[in-house]
């Protein structure tokens, strides 16, 4: 077979910040939630990762590269994002099947899409540093999802494949304001991402990623959450009782571009998330003292200005992200660089801020 039947695609796909926190599953393998979540998605052009992966009857075997460094592919959640992929592909409509005959045919059809029995290899790499705390997974399973889907012809809804590689992925297949809804269905088919705000809509939105440590966490995410289901009893009452409420307010707040009550629920949810890591037997401790002072400097920011103009979220692990809004953004990060130097030689910490989108 030619080299040219070959067909590559590329794709790039944002990370996520949760407002209203994912924490806790209902079904492990499906990666089902227990409760919905709301996030933000950043801007293209800042944290993103961008995968380009290749389809061809000459490979052997699937393969996956991320950020240049080949890793293996019997991964499990890998593996269940390819099948899923490949399952749906394998149910494309008759006029899809009959396109992917001319690609096999003529190598120069316009129409290229591979045949769900093609190996890809798949390279994947993020705009940011991968072991620096940040939600890699989210953006990189999006990206994946998303690539392979045009690949493979898959269309209609994909953030369901998305959610097989990590929970939080799904929210990654949409730029804006996104809400995964947790769904009632046993086989997850309901458990989807919808975008509730396009990106455009609130343009003095800031938000700053401050990276208090890069080091690997102690519990991963899917072991805490797995922890908390386990022993929280607060656990319980947020995802049934508390979370539709924040949610719902969350949303509101958004539409109306009332950042102090956006801002607020933000807070609020953050540190809901870790007083049930906390309640958690044994406890999880994902902030640290720097987590714990950028929270007082918020807080003693809002108090100065008698008004909520910042605010901050945490997720597993200690690095902030600091909101706020286009007017107050300079002055607050003159006061975050001041009193949270950036690296210097002898110190592992560093700061970084980056504006959610550009002016
Ligand atoms: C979130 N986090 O909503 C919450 C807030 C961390 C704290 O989603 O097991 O990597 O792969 O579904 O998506 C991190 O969890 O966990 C997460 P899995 P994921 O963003």
């Amino acid at each position: 077979m030619a080299e040219t039947s070959s067909v590559r695609i590329t794709c790039t796909a944002p990370v996520n910040i949760a407002i209203i926190k994912y924490w806790g599953k209902r079904d492990e393998e499906l990666i089902l939630p227990l409760n919905s979540s709301l996030s933000i998605s950043l801007h293209q052009d800042q944290l993103k990762s961008t995968t380009t992966a290749v389809a061809s009857p000459a490979f052997s075997e699937d393969k996956l590269w991320l950020n240049g460094q080949e890793k293996s592919v019997q991964e499990s959640r890998l593996q269940a994002l390819l099948h899923e992929v490949r399952r749906r592909a394998a149910k494309r409509p008759l006029e899809d099947v009959q396109r992917e005959e001319e690609v096999v045919e003529s190598v120069n059809s316009e129409h290229r899409l591979a045949p769900p029995s093609w190996h890809v290899h798949i390279s994947s790499k993020n705009n940011f540093p991968t072991g620096a705390g940040l939600a890699s997974s989210a953006s990189g399973y999006a990206c994946l999802a998303f690539t392979l889907a045009q690949l493979f012809g898959v269309r209609g809804e994909l953030s369901g494949i998305a959610r097989r590689g990590s929970g939080s992925a799904c929210r990654s297949m949409y730029g804006g304001v996104v809400r995964w809804t947790h769904g009632e269905q046993a086989d997850g088919a309901d458990s989807i991402a919808v975008q509730v705000i396009p990106e455009s809509y609130w343009p003095e939105l800031r938000v700053f990623i401050l990276v208090v440590s890069d080091l690997q966490k102690a519990v991963s995410s899917s072991e805490g959450m797995r922890r908390s289901v386990a022993t929280s009893r607060l656990l319980q009452h947020r995802a049934t009782v508390l979370v539709p409420e924040l949610l719902r307010k969350a949303e509101a707040a958004v539409k109306a571009h009332d950042f102090p009550a956006f801002s607020q629920l933000a807070m609020c949810d953050s540190n809901q998330l870790h007083a049930i890591c906390l309640d958690t037997h044994p406890p999880i401790f994902y902030l640290n003292d720097t987590s714990r002072q950028i929270m007082r400097l918020v807080h003693a920011y809002n108090q100065a200005c008698a008004e909520i103009r910042a605010g901050y979220t945490f997720d597993a692990g200690p690095n902030a992200f600091v909101l706020t809004t286009a007017r107050d953004a300079s002055k607050l990060l003159g006061l975050i660089a001041h009193f949270f130097p950036p690296q210097t030689s002898n110190s592992k910490r560093y700061i970084r801020g980056l504006p959610l989108t550009t002016d």
